[in-house]
């Protein structure tokens, strides 16, 4: 038995600074800035501050499939936030998202700027922006936010819970792994289900649900998220992994995926973006030199 199955909480908690974990540096009870610091400002009408997580990724998926529709307006600088240097504690990033955490919108083509928090309100801030991924129809736009609002719950789960557990935590305890890896095997199951009968997240179109569910949930059946697809059997969603398949070969996708990136081969990452003309370069770098 370990220290921590023993553990007794005290009457009041305290904050130990050194408890572990891969987050352990950054982590703190307290909200606002730790530091003085402005954050850059591009050209573009949107400026985006974030970093290639699934949270992240969700919003440049989104901004690469609204400029492949035709909408210029939608032309961003997205900005590096290194969260595990603490960048997401800055006095400029503290304006936009009092919350500290990626991804962090700033609309300037709004008189004032508009600031837009939280991945799921980002999304529908720009679906409405644009007119696009949300349908008018009262019915079948409800049918999206259900599950956009469904994923903003499900994924603490996945990510806060699972994620951390399994792969982050300074050691593997049965207890959470078991309680979070039922709880997503349930949700890939709720959207194994789902899909069964149609082709997309809300119905017959693509939509804000599939991008704010597919760097999750799609990420995880395509075996690509904290290296759970085995343990997970993630191949026994059919489903999932059709949709997850259908939507990952999407080219917006795969510009959106690349978009702040700090792991994998190099080729795909772009640590900024701030022209389409960033991604032409990185397919170069594929080539091999002549
Ligand atoms: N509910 C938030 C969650 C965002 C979130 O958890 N972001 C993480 C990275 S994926 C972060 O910035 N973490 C930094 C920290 O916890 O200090 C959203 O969907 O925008």
């Amino acid at each position: 038995m370990t220290e921590n199955d023993r553990y007794t909480p005290p009457k009041i908690w305290t904050w130990d600074t050194e408890n572990g974990g891969h987050f352990a540096r950054i982590n703190r009870p307290v909200a606002g800035a730790t530091h003085d610091k402005t954050l850059p400002l591009g050209k573009h009408p949107l400026q985006l501050y974030s970093l290639g997580t699934p949270n992240g990724v969700k919003i440049t998926i989104m901004l690469e499939e609204l400029l492949a529709l035709g909408h210029s307006g939608a032309e961003y600088d997205a900005w590096l936030i290194d969260i595990l240097q603490g960048e997401q504690f800055s006095s400029g990033f503290v304006e936009i998202n009092p919350n500290s955490k990626i991804p962090a919108l700033l609309d300037c083509s709004t008189e004032p700027p508009t600031r837009v928090f939280e991945s799921g309100s980002i999304l529908l801030y720009l679906a409405e922006k644009f007119d696009a991924f949300l349908p008018t129809a009262h019915h079948s736009r409800t049918e999206t936010l259900n599950w956009l609002f469904w994923h903003m719950g499900a994924t603490a789960d996945l990510g806060g819970g699972f994620g951390h557990f399994y792969a982050y935590a300074p050691e593997k305890w049965r207890y959470p792994i078991d309680r979070y890896a039922m709880e997503v095997k349930r949700q890939l199951d709720v959207l194994d289900r789902n899909l069964a009968g149609r082709e997309f997240i809300a119905g017959d179109t693509y939509t804000i649900a599939d991008i704010g569910i597919y760097p999750w949930y799609g990420e995880l059946a395509l075996g690509r998220l904290y290296d759970a697809g085995e343990f997970l059997s993630v191949h026994e969603y059919r489903n999932v992994v059709r949709w997850a398949e259908a939507i990952d070969a999407r080219a917006p996708v795969r510009r959106g995926r690349m978009v702040n990136r700090l792991r994998g081969e190099p080729s795909e990452q772009l640590r900024e973006r701030h022209d389409a003309s960033d991604f032409e370069l990185r397919t170069q770098d594929k080539q091999p030199p002549e």
